[in-house]
């Protein structure tokens, strides 16, 4: 009994709640499937199932939903991972770093606490992944199991904090500054389910060091983290978005060299994010525009002729 109270203010009192409350509260960061935020969604995955119990192969894989349950718009219809299962998601186009949050997760969690996580990476080569800095402060001290609950306001960084219909949003600044890692021309995200024992032989581990206390066992067919869908904020699909078309630019992002083919005649010019103009002159229909010479970034192609203009994002990667 005093072991019990011992463990009780223990993790009462050394435990804190860091992180974003539930959808509706003030300052969730959960993202309804339903926002105008989402432009696209994950359109391809590849699932290699993890076992229904790590402890015991035996048991056989998780084996519930099928791939295409985890991409498309979200609709709680899920593929479940298994424990230490993985999803590799790609996308025709390419997710960027844009202001805040640049895509979202969705899982099933039928209530606001009944969470099962994971890892989140992402590649701009399909070769080198880079997870986000995860932390989980659930006490470690007895294991959660498949009836019990976490607090989202223990979790960052982790898919999914939230119940069904919500996102959990990842921002791609946080990944910036890694020389192998893109972030303005993602083209996969990786989920990895965690094994949420708290025994540190089947364990995972968040990005301090902490076990990921997370139900388990859960041995039956839709064990593990259950993918519904990712949502895009950010990619290049805006790029090339244009209620008055009258361009086309390919490939948007580039290493340099833009095809342009447009329905101008006039003038072009380009100009950096800052507005200062990098190179000008005449727009014949077609034109083959060179920036290999400059920064990689973001700029501006501004086509002018009688009456007239249009701009268009130009992506140098
Ligand atoms: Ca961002
Ligand atoms: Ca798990
Ligand atoms: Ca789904």
């Amino acid at each position: 009994m005093i072991r019990i109270i011992i463990l009780l203010l223990i993790s009462n009192c050394c435990f804190s709640q860091s992180f974003e409350p539930l959808p509706g509260e003030n300052g969730s960061i959960a993202i309804h499937k339903d926002s105008s935020l989402f432009i696209d969604w994950a359109e391809n995955v590849v699932i290699n199932r993890g076992p229904m119990y790590i402890e015991d192969i035996s048991l056989g894989n998780a084996d519930f939903g099928l791939e295409s349950d985890g991409i498309g718009i979200a609709d709680g219809i899920v593929v479940s991972l298994g424990d230490g299962g993985t999803a590799v998601t790609t996308f025709t186009n390419l997710v960027l770093n844009g202001p805040g949050y640049d895509f979202a997760i969705f899982e099933n969690g039928y209530t606001n606490d009944y969470l099962e996580l994971a890892f989140v990476e992402v590649s701009s080569d399909g070769l080198n992944y880079f997870r986000f800095d995860a932390v989980s402060e659930t006490s470690t001290d007895i294991q959660k199991g498949n009836a019990d609950f976490i607090d989202c306001r223990f979790v960052n960084n982790l898919a999914s904090k939230y119940r069904v219909n919500y996102g959990t949003p990842f921002d791609l600044e946080e990944l910036s500054g890694i020389p192998e890692l893109d972030i303005n021309a993602i083209s996969h995200i990786k989920l990895i389910d965690v094994v949420g024992s708290i025994n540190p032989l089947y364990g995972s581990f968040d990005s301090e060091g902490t076990i990921v206390n997370d139900p388990y066992p859960t041995p039956f067919s839709s064990s593990g983290f259950d993918l519904d869908a990712i949502g895009i904020i950010h990619s290049t699909l805006a790029l090339n978005e244009n209620s008055f078309i009258k361009s086309v630019v390919y490939p948007n992002p580039s290493t340099g060299l833009f095809q342009i083919d447009s329905e101008f005649i006039g003038l072009f010019l380009v100009t950096n994010i800052q507005g200062k103009i990098i190179t000008e002159g005449a727009l014949l229909n077609n034109l083959e525009l060179d920036l290999s010479q400059f920064d990689n970034g973001l700029y501006y192609l501004n086509m002018i002729s009688k009456g007239s203009k249009e701009q268009i994002k130009l992506y140098k990667k």
